[in-house]
């Protein structure tokens, strides 16, 4: 039985788009796994300190037997292997950040890996990508995407061409 897994994919540092791309192209290769959806590219100002470049964000749907653990072990090396230090402090820029929004229904108080990610329901650059690829997904008890995209007060993000990684005016 494999679980239904979201991962968030951010990036502020050293070509933000590119390390998306490669992130995705290494979760990919990623063992027991297959990535089964990835949203568009979004171009996302920075939420928390504002002394940073705008982030590029996406989100992926991976279908995989690993456990939570070992799935973020894999995550973290990827971060490692695409330069991500935690010289920046906690909130500051990174060439490359992954993060487990939910393992299926699975919920967990663990300061190492909670579930469903917190903030998860206030941060437009999670819920524009997932409403994309999961409009209908159910997260635990505060409703879907698009439910949640309508009680923020957030302009939705610029969508980045991922044929030539431009910014083509806003659609939305
Ligand atoms: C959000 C911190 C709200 C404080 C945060 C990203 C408050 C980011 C990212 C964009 C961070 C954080 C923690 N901004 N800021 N994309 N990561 N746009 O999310 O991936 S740091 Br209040
Ligand atoms: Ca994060
Ligand atoms: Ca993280």
């Amino acid at each position: 039985m494999s679980a239904a897994v979201y991962i968030g994919l951010g990036s502020n540092l050293a070509q933000p788009s590119e390390q998306i791309l490669l992130a995705v192209a290494a979760i990919t290769q990623l063992k027991d796994s297959t990535v089964s959806a990835v949203s568009s590219l979004y171009q996302t100002p920075p939420m928390g300190p504002q002394d940073q470049p705008h982030y590029v964000n996406a989100v992926l749907e991976l279908r995989t037997t690993l456990r939570p653990l070992p799935l973020l072990h894999r995550l973290q090396a990827i971060e490692t292997e695409q330069g991500r230090t935690r010289d920046t402090g906690r909130w500051g820029a990174r060439t490359l950040d992954l993060d487990i929004l939910l393992y299926s229904g699975e919920t967990s108080t663990d300061p190492v890996l909670t579930l469903p990610h917190p903030g998860i329901a206030l941060r437009s650059f999670v819920l524009y990508p997932l409403n994309e690829i999961a409009p209908q997904l159910n997260i635990t008890g505060l409703g879907n995407p698009s439910q949640l995209i309508e009680r923020l007060a957030e302009p939705c993000p610029n969508i980045i061409n991922a044929k030539n990684l431009e910014i083509p005016p806003s659609v939305c």
